[in-house]
């Protein structure tokens, strides 16, 4: 194992120790952020026996660590407080709904209400002796049925929340009506379901925004047989009480892209009233053994809170972007300017105080004579595609990117890149984080990640990438938001604190650096 304090992160929000995974019940209320989280409070390693961490913000960047909201106490809950959400009542009013595995290991679901309204930091949530308010149907595993959604009200005035499963191999939403929030009746039918998915945890239903008159929801689930956060998008059919995917491919979850294509789980958003935007949160795990979580006393960092929109140039995909408040941590600002990669290029980025640091860069693509050629066969594994070709040579246009915690003779580096192939239908754009490299420690998981980038590359000529990274993080937007790709990676390096950033270009066709602005990061505040 490698102990050190330099893999803790500087802005991604984490416990000051000890365990902690998804994300539970973010929420706004009285002027202050709410941010919940599973959490062993005694110890590095998940239990089943879980609490609720508990941390309030006035502005999702810096924390103040309350109280445990939750923990087993109740023969409902008693042997664990699994994953669940908030929703705010009429009358400003918040509830938590969330998974309690009862006496018997029994999935059943729950309620909490906060025991003191006045105060606005919500330390103390009492769960009413009717718990539980949902219990598993006939015909499902009673250890697969979890992760109570937000819920929403209809036009009749009933509130309604999904519970993810899974019947048949089919994972799906389970959908419950109440008209008084402790009385709750299952609908025939689940809300979505997919076929051979395995089981929905966490699943997010919530509207994303309107594309011609029409509100555009997004269906958002974690699959657990692959543990990937993915989506799709439809509009909700209030009558029949059904969601709509906007294309075929929203009956097949394989072609639902990811939230994020790296190491990030059990995501979910809130509305957030003040700003009125939709923020998200989500969970990336280690990387490296249990034994290095049992020596580094901790695991578990929550990535950057994204505000989540719908993409306005034709309303079909969503758009991720870290929150504004983030920019507040930026200090030294340094810019170039109309730099030419040539082929081979690698131009460092002087200045930064690279382990803490945020990056914007936009490439400009003179040419595309030299795309490669696109096999379809390969849409459905890019992090394959990135395996094969990787970052370091053999391109057209691309790879080009940045290679962020990287020693000076690159024996240890992260690259974050594209890799642009002529297909037949226009061209595809590859992003890749290619991990390989991060450590020269092998036995961390080290994966190359990567999802393709929904734009029309041809026409625009040019595409942006913003990289966060924070010591053992690296959190990638590529296009404007439109693929995202986070890396948990422990470079050796870091601990002599010599690091650097380069923008590179391996392909044979020169690109250009229109623009890059990159900052050092100052630390959050988060204990
Ligand atoms: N984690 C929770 C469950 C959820 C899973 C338990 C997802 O409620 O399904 O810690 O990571």
């Amino acid at each position: 194992p490698m102990v050190s304090s330099e893999f803790r992160t500087a802005y991604h929000f984490q416990p000051s120790r000890y365990w902690m995974n998804d994300p539970n019940a973010p929420m706004y209320y009285k002027g202050l952020y709410h941010f919940f989280y599973q959490h062993n409070p005694d110890g590095p390693l998940w239990t089943a026996n879980i609490s609720w961490g508990h941390s309030v913000s006035t502005d999702l960047i810096h924390w103040t660590a309350l109280e445990l909201a939750l923990t087993p106490s109740r023969p409902f809950d008693i042997s664990g407080c699994w994953s669940g959400s908030a929703t705010i009542l009429p009358g400003d009013k918040p509830v938590i709904v969330y998974t309690g595995l009862d006496t018997v290991s029994r999935e059943v679901q729950n309620v909490a209400y906060p025991k003191d309204l006045s105060d606005p930091f919500l330390r103390q949530w009492t769960k009413p002796d009717y718990n539980p308010i949902i219990v598993p149907f006939e015909g499902i595993d009673v250890t697969l049925f979890r992760d109570p959604s937000t819920a929403w009200q209809g036009k009749d005035g009933l509130w309604r929340l999904i519970v993810g499963t899974v019947m048949n191999g089919d994972g799906k939403a389970i959908l419950y009506r109440s008209h008084d929030f402790a009385t709750w009746v299952r609908a025939e039918d689940p809300l979505h379901f997919t076929n051979g998915s395995g089981m929905w945890e966490c699943v997010d239903f919530v509207p994303l925004g309107e594309w011609e008159g029409v509100t555009k929801y997004l269906l958002k689930v974690s699959m657990y047989n692959a543990l990937h956060d993915h989506y799709t998008l439809g509009t909700y059919d209030e009558e029949r009480d059904v969601f709509v995917g906007d294309d075929a491919s929203s009956n097949d979850y394989r072609m639902w892209p990811r939230v994020d294509y790296g190491s990030i789980y059990a995501s979910k958003t809130f509305f957030d009233g003040a700003k009125q935007r939709r923020i998200w949160w989500g969970w990336s795990n280690e990387s490296d053994s249990a034994a290095d979580d049992l020596a580094k006393g901790w695991a578990g960092i929550q990535a950057v809170p994204r505000v989540f929109t719908l993409d306005r140039t034709d309303g079909k995909r969503l758009i991720q972007w870290p929150v504004e408040e983030l920019e507040s941590l930026r200090r030294e600002k340094i810019t170039m300017k109309n730099i030419e990669l040539r082929t081979g290029s690698l131009v460092e980025v002087r200045g930064l105080s690279v382990s803490q640091a945020d990056v914007e860069v936009e490439f400009e693509l003179p040419s595309f004579v030299g795309a490669e050629t696109f096999d379809e066969n390969w849409i459905v594994d890019p992090p394959k595609l990135c395996r094969e070709k990787g970052a370091y040579g053999n391109g057209g246009v691309g790879p080009f990117g940045l290679l962020v915690l990287a020693a000076d003779s690159l024996e240890e580096n992260t690259a974050v890149f594209f890799r642009v192939f002529r297909a037949d239908q226009g061209y595809k754009v590859l992003m890749c984080a290619d991990q390989r490299r991060s450590s020269k420690r092998n036995e961390l998981y080290k994966p190359a990640s990567g999802g393709f980038v929904d734009v029309d590359i041809k026409k625009d000529g040019k595409i942006s990438l913003r990289t966060l990274i924070d010591h053992s993080v690296v959190e990638s937007f590529g296009g404007g938001g439109r693929t995202v790709i986070t890396s948990r990676v422990y470079p050796t390096l870091l601990l002599k604190g010599n690091t650097h950033v380069y923008a590179f270009n391996y392909g044979t066709e020169t690109v250009k650096i229109s623009e890059l602005n990159a900052w050092n990061m100052s630390q959050a505040q988060i204990s």
